[in-house]
């Protein structure tokens, strides 16, 4: 019994966490996609299709997903929905003209049945740049508080430093302890 115990254990502990990364184009995407995997900055172009990494933090596996966000890609954002357990969506803090166009792919995302037990953490991202839009600006333009059928959680981050990467990892990680 013991054994069997360890296995499961070691088969739930091994186990890949299935995360998608969308966002309007340009947003920031791919950038931080390899700051979670290589820990730098690389110079990005836009993605057609996707990227995918495996990013292990303490022992816990997310396989990323980076899905390409122009016009054209977005209407196949739902060929990556199946059993993903995150979705991170990232906001470019700086675009307040696109700002309803994230808000509307986020709730036409949100009512996609395979998304349905899905966790949603929203980067603030490009935080570095002067009067980009705040957290709380970006939460009220996205209404974020009405959402009540999914765990969500909004950082602000900037995806050149890194900083608030890992905050964002870190509330994913405490979402994954308290199933
Ligand atoms: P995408 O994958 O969402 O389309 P990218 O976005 O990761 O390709 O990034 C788009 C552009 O935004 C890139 O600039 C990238 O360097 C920049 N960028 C990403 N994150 C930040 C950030 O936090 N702050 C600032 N100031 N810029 C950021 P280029 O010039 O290469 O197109
Ligand atoms: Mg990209």
């Amino acid at each position: 019994m013991g054994i069997l115990l360890t296995r499961i254990w070691r088969l739930f502990n091994h186990q890949e966490h299935k995360v998608i990364i969308v966002g309007l184009d340009n947003a920031g995407k791919t950038t931080i996609l390899y700051q979670f995997s290589m820990n730098e900055v690389v110079h990005t172009s836009p993605t057609i299709g996707s990227n995918v990494e495996e990013i292990v933090v303490n022992n816990t596996r997310f396989l990323m997903w980076d899905i390409g966000g122009q016009e054209s890609l977005r209407s196949s954002w739902n060929t990556y929905y199946t059993n993903t357990e995150f979705v991170i969506v990232v906001v470019d803090s700086t675009d307040r003209e696109r700002i309803s166009v994230t808000k509307e792919e986020l709730y036409k995302m949100l009512a996609h049945e395979d998304l349905k037990k899905a966790g949603l953490l929203i980067f603030a991202n490009k935080q570095d740049v002067k009067e980009c839009m705040t957290v709380a600006e970006i939460s009220q333009f996205l209404k974020l508080t009405s959402i009540k059928d999914h765990q969500w959680h909004i950082q602000a981050c900037c995806a050149l430093t890194g900083e608030g990467l890992c905050q964002g990892l870190e509330w994913m990680m405490s979402r994954l302890k308290i199933r």
